[in-house]
């Protein structure tokens, strides 16, 4: 059985985060996403509008999902990936080469972010629709 690793925030979820949910899947058999807990979305700077455990909640009812782990530090990639015995890292394109190191341990895929949508613009958006 291939294992497959992402992480991010997914808050607002949206059909870029689908798209790349879908993607990760492809490449093997089973799906492992590490959602960023609300205390590491402090140090990553962002500020989900969704808790954790409802950005958890959501993610678990995605087809393409079937386990999700929290994501509680930079330094925690490398146990991850051996402890659940991954053999594909994925993120968006975004993160081009920040991972490399992970290609000891497994495959590393960086896809394709997905244009034209994003948590960022859809917060902007609605921002200046509602005044
Ligand atoms: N993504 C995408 N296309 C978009 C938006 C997001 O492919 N239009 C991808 C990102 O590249 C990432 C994943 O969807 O792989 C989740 O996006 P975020 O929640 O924004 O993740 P991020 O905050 O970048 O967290 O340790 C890694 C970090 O936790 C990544």
């Amino acid at each position: 059985m291939k294992k497959v690793l992402t992480y991010g925030t997914f808050d607002l979820l949206h059909w870029g985060h689908i798209n790349l949910l879908k993607r990760a899947k492809d490449l093997g058999d089973y799906l492992i996403v590490a959602i960023s807990t609300d205390e590491f979305n402090e140090i990553k700077n962002k500020k989900a509008y969704h808790s954790y455990e409802n950005r958890k909640m959501i993610l678990e009812a995605i087809r393409y999902v079937d386990e999700v782990i929290p994501e509680e530090h930079w330094e925690q990639k490398v146990d991850d990936v051996k402890n659940n015995n991954v053999d594909i890292f994925v993120m968006g394109d975004d993160w081009e080469g920040k991972f490399d190191f992970l290609k000891d341990h497994c495959e590393v895929v960086y896809l394709p972010r997905t244009a034209g949508i994003s948590t960022t613009k859809i917060k902007k958006e609605l921002l200046v629709s509602n005044g």
